[in-house]
């Protein structure tokens, strides 16, 4: 049985639990997601991670965001990883090789970073870490934050406007934070799968589990495994060059994430060749934007990364305010990011938002927890909440003033809903976080407690997990994860 609250008083230790774990990831500028799993930078993680800092350490909050800032590209992309330099070599794939950022004219000579973006949820950080600690410090550590910031939106709202709707554009399902979630299973599979992976994966098969086998095999029926010609790319995980770079060893790259937990909850096989041809292709095309379409085969807008996109607009107005900038642009960008939202990536018919795909021109399928996040948006229009609140609340994501069940972050009478792999189901503290957010702006009092309630009992059942059974609430994944105790912290203050 999920041993999470209903009822039950907050344990006392709990926010030095979440504060302990905190400090065991910091690591001298930035706080590591996990020790064992992700021992670099993660931008969303980063901005998470600062909201719970704010409340015990707010001085780490601004170095936090300002590491991650100063390893920005001169279009304003905010890197999806910043590779910490002392970290070895192989200790994460695809490592700073695959990726070969100091080619790129724009980006950092150093630190290495990888070329894609997350949701950029770092101007509403920014914003909650000052009204949690305001000084005069955090002030100008605002005021020095804010063109970075702005710089981010740009490069997202305009470079990254594929669809020309005025929605930011997706070119790895990686862009999402939510890997491989239901979301993307459609335009996903229109991309081919990398066969040098594939083959490099397959000659490692032994030590894949059962269910993991069977997945991939079950599913990677068009994929050419076995062959070297694929991608060229060598490593990027130790030993190989980049394409760019020179061509390097085929077949000697390799996942390492499974070594650290199940195979059985990751991202299959299959996934990895296709994340693998979509980072080949973007990082070939120089990470640049222009003329994606026809060369590009992932091109999706994101209800997530779109509607935190307009939260930042309202935090870029209420940080022009403080210090003393001009709100009135981002109110307007606000509006218009809203509006788009609405107009592409909402469908009546279903009262849900999903992303499209710009392929196809067409909503995808499924109904994930992707689509509850446009709650954030202070605008959003009462249909829309409505819609929203009615789909949480509905057996599929099982909201409630007393939550029986932990949130899921897919619809949970899906075929497909999988308790334990990663973002097929699994409840995570962020999304939850966005959620309660959301509800808490739309006046959903009593929704917002149940959901608080529930986040803190995931917590005292389990620890600072990175994630949780959507059924029973049990820990999954890295036991000390830093964005789950970052926002414990922000829902106990
Ligand atoms: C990976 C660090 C990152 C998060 C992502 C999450 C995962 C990396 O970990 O991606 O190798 O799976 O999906 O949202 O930023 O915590």
């Amino acid at each position: 049985d999920w041993c999470g609250l209903p009822g039950r008083a907050v344990p006392d230790d709990l926010g030095a639990l979440a504060v302990a774990t905190l400090d065991a990831n910091w690591e001298h500028d930035h706080t590591v997601p996990s020790r064992t799993l992700y021992p670099h930078q993660w931008s969303w993680d980063s901005a998470f991670v600062a909201v719970g800092w704010a409340h015990v350490r707010p001085d780490r909050a601004w170095r936090e965001l300002r590491s991650l800032f100063r390893a920005q590209w001169v279009d304003g992309r905010v890197p999806h990883i910043v590779f910490d330099p002392r970290t070895a070599d192989g200790a994460y794939f695809p490592g700073p090789r695959l990726w070969n950022s100091a080619a790129v004219r724009g980006a950092p000579a150093a630190p290495a970073t990888s070329g894609l973006v997350q949701p950029p949820v770092h101007a509403p950080a920014a914003w909650s870490a000052y009204r949690s600690a305001p000084s005069d410090e955090a002030r100008a550590a605002l005021r020095r934050l804010y063109p970075g910031l702005v710089a981010q939106q740009r490069y997202l709202t305009v470079t990254r406007d594929v669809g020309g709707g005025g929605l930011a554009c997706l070119v790895h399902p990686w862009e999402s934070g939510v890997d491989n979630s239901p979301a993307w299973d459609v335009p996903l599979a229109a991309v081919p799968a990398d066969p040098v992976l594939l083959a490099a994966q397959a000659a490692t098969a032994t030590t894949a589990t059962a269910a993991d086998t069977a997945t991939t095999t079950a599913t990677a029926g068009t994929a050419t495994a076995g062959t070297e010609a694929g991608s060229g790319i060598g490593n990027g995980n130790g030993g190989g060059t980049g394409r760019a770079a020179g061509g390097g060893a085929p077949g000697a790259y390799r996942r390492v994430d499974t070594a650290h937990v199940d195979a059985a909850h990751r991202p299959t096989d299959l996934d990895y060749a296709r994340y693998l041809t979509l980072v080949v292709s973007y990082r070939d095309g120089g990470y640049r934007d222009d003329d994606l379409v026809g060369r590009h085969p992932f091109l999706v807008e994101c209800p997530l990364l779109n509607a935190v996109a307009g939260l930042a607009e309202h935090a870029l107005a209420a940080i022009a305010a403080e210090i003393g900038a001009d709100p009135g642009p981002h109110r307007d960008r606000a509006a218009r990011i809203t509006e788009a939202l609405v107009t592409r990536l909402y469908d009546p018919l279903t009262g849900t938002f999903r992303p499209r795909d710009l392929r196809t021109d067409r909503l995808v399928p499924a109904r994930t927890a992707l689509g509850l996040v446009p709650l954030v948006l202070p605008d959003l229009p009462a249909a829309q909440v409505d819609a929203i609140v009615a789909e949480a609340v509905s057996p599929r994501f099982g909201l409630a003033g007393r939550m029986p069940r932990p949130l899921p972050s897919h619809d949970r009478t899906a075929a497909d809903f999988a308790p334990l792999r990663y973002w097929r189901g699994p409840s995570w503290m962020n999304l939850n976080w966005l959620l309660w957010r959301g509800l808490l702006t739309h006046g959903r009092s009593e929704l917002a407690a149940g959901l608080r309630e529930s986040m803190i009992g995931l917590v005292a059942g389990a620890g600072c997990h990175e994630y949780f059974h959507p059924e029973t609430g049990a820990g999954l994944g890295s036991a000390g994860f830093s964005w789950t105790a970052a926002l414990l912290l922000d829902v106990l203050a």
